[in-house]
Formats: C-alpha cells, structure tokens, sequence
C-alpha cells in the first residue's frame, strides 16, 4: 500500500449539527471556523430561519457543520419550522455541537434538548459559548461542573466564538467522532447555498440591523429575479422584496423619505458586490403581505417549506 492511499485511508468526514437557543452564536462560531461569512449574524433572536451548511477542511479531514435555528417558543408556521429542522438534524448528523450560553445556561430549551438528545444518541460536545460575558474567569468553573454532572460524559467545552484561539480544541474534540472517509465536498466549497439564497440573507440582515422590536422577524426577503452580467466586467442586476405582515410596518422599513431602505439597500448591495466579485445593481420593493410567515407557498418560495 502506498503512503499515499494510507494517508487518504486516515481521513475523517461528516456531518456536525451545531444546535442550541436562539443567539447563543451558532452562526458566529460556524463562520469563525469555516473562515467565510456562510451565515448572517444579528443581535437579535432568531436570525438563522434554515439549516445552513458549512464546511470546514484540514489534514483531519472534513467537517459539515450545519447551523440550525435557534430553539425558541414557536408562534407561527416558519417558527415551528425552523425549530422542527434544528430537532429533526440531530437525528441525521455523526455528532452534535450544543451550543449553551455562559450567562443563562439552562432554560427550557436546554432541558427539551438535552431528553431529544439523549433519545437520539448521537454523540454530543457541549459547549458553553460567550464565556468572554462573564465578570470573571473563574466563574466559568462552576458552570462546567454543573454542566459536566448533567452530561453524562459528553465533553464540556468553554469557549468564545469570537475568540479564534478557541477553536482548534474544539475541532480536536469534534474530528474523533466522526466516521473514517474521504471528503463529502471539493475543497474550494464552503456552503451549500445558491447565490440567491446568500443574496436574500445579505438583505435580511440589513433588515433586521436597521428594524427593531417585531419588524425584522416579521420580515422575510424574496429574490424576484436575478440576472447574470451580460458582458464580462458587466453588473448583475437584482430584484428583491421585503415582505412585511402589516402596513404600519412598510413605513418604517422604508423610513423618512426613504433613507432606511436607501441604507439598506447601499449596505446589501456592497456586500453582494463582494460576494459575486462584479458591480451589482439592487432594487428592494416593500410589500405588505399579511401573514406571510403562516403561508405555506410564500414558505416554500423562501426555502422555508
Ligand atoms: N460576547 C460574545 N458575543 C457573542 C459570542 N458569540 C456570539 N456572540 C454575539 O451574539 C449575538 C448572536 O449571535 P448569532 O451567531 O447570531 O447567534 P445564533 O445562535 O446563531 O442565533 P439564532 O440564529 O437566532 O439562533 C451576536 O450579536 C454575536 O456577535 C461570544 O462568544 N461572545
Ligand atoms: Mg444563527
């Protein structure tokens, strides 16, 4: 056998749920470790609304990590999509990263978590993230050793996702669980999402950056069309919609005179012309569509069917 095949035989590859509450920084952590902005971040709860891949490669192998909504009390159709796709991973993954907060450790959520957990079987890493939050390190103690009791002997991993020297113990705790095999994907590939999908998330984010109280989540985007450069160093030219549920939120999408869609609509467009590598032309249109986040075809038109 020769050195080669060898080495190619000790690789490991699969999938990693990374799941927990709503903004304990799942999407932060699994862009630090990808090295690529895969998901949109926010302040605000419930930012990721879909099962995001991504992938992450060393000489260990290949990880997919798949960042999951967070968990949080369902109130409409999407909620409860989002919170069924972030459960039903753990049942499908080689191992599951549980994200936990470092200055509110255990609510419900973890506690529903922990009995799906354990029903599921998989092996399981229990992070307790932010831990850069805490007043004082040595606070960190007590809460591994509260975690560590109820965790049976699943790894307990303090950590900041915004602190990069974190996370090589993290993927030396991950690689072990994960099943002998070459790549799932090429190299050069750190997501499995379409250009549209990362068009609609760069605008979403925008939204949910310059909206407050219940307008960002009651926002959706919608790629209406999108059409490639017609000549090299040509621009792309995208239409998108802003959904909202009730008129009295269109007005404060768009703001005064229309300067907060102009910022976002500036924001966004920067940043695609980043990601596609050529100019892009943008135009947003605000829509109000009441209920949209209970309807299932407007849903399904934003992958969230
Ligand atoms: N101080 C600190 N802030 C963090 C850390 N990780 C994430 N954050 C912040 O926490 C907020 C939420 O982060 P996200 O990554 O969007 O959280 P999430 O778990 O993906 O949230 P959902 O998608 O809503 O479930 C953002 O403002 C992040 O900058 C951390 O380790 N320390
Ligand atoms: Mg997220």
């Amino acid at each position: 056998m020769s050195a080669d095949i060898k080495s190619k035989n000790d690789l490991r590859s699969g999938f990693v749920s990374v799941v927990g509450r709503t903004n304990v920084g799942k999407s932060t952590l699994v862009n630090a470790i990808v090295g690529e902005k895969v998901a949109i971040v926010t302040p605000k709860p419930q930012t990721t609304r879909n099962v995001i891949r991504g992938i992450y490669n060393d000489k260990r192998g290949q990880i997919v990590f798949m960042d999951t909504p967070g968990l949080h009390k369902p109130r409409t159709r999407m909620n409860e999509t989002m919170v069924r796709q972030a459960m039903d991973s753990i049942r499908s993954v080689d191992a599951v990263l549980w994200l936990l907060d470092a200055t509110a450790l255990w609510k419900d959520e973890e506690e529903r978590l922990f009995a799906a957990l354990r029903e599921a079987g998989r092996p399981v890493v229990m992070a307790i993230n932010q831990i850069d939050r805490l007043k004082n390190k040595s606070l960190a103690l007590p809460l591994i050793a509260e975690l560590s009791q109820k965790a049976q002997g699943w790894p307990v991993y303090p950590m900041s996702a915004l602190n990069k020297a974190d996370i090589p113990g993290l993927l030396d705790l991950l690689f072990p669980l994960l099943p002998e095999g070459e790549p799932l994907f090429p190299e050069e590939v750190y997501t499995d999402q379409m250009e549209r999908q990362l068009v609609a998330e760069i605008v979403r984010e925008q939204v949910f950056a310059r909206t407050r109280e219940e307008v960002p989540h009651c926002a959706g985007v919608l790629v209406e069309s999108f059409h490639e450069a017609k000549e090299e160093g040509g621009r792309v030219v995208i239409h998108c919609s802003i959904l909202v549920e009730r008129e009295s939120q269109k007005p404060i999408v768009i703001g005064r005179g229309g300067q907060n869609l102009k910022a976002i609509g500036t924001a966004a467009r920067q940043e695609m012309q980043r990601l596609l590598g050529c100019p892009v032309e943008l135009r947003l249109f605000v829509k109000v569509h009441p209920n949209w986040r209970d309807n299932p075809q407007i849903l399904r038109e934003m992958g969230l069917g």
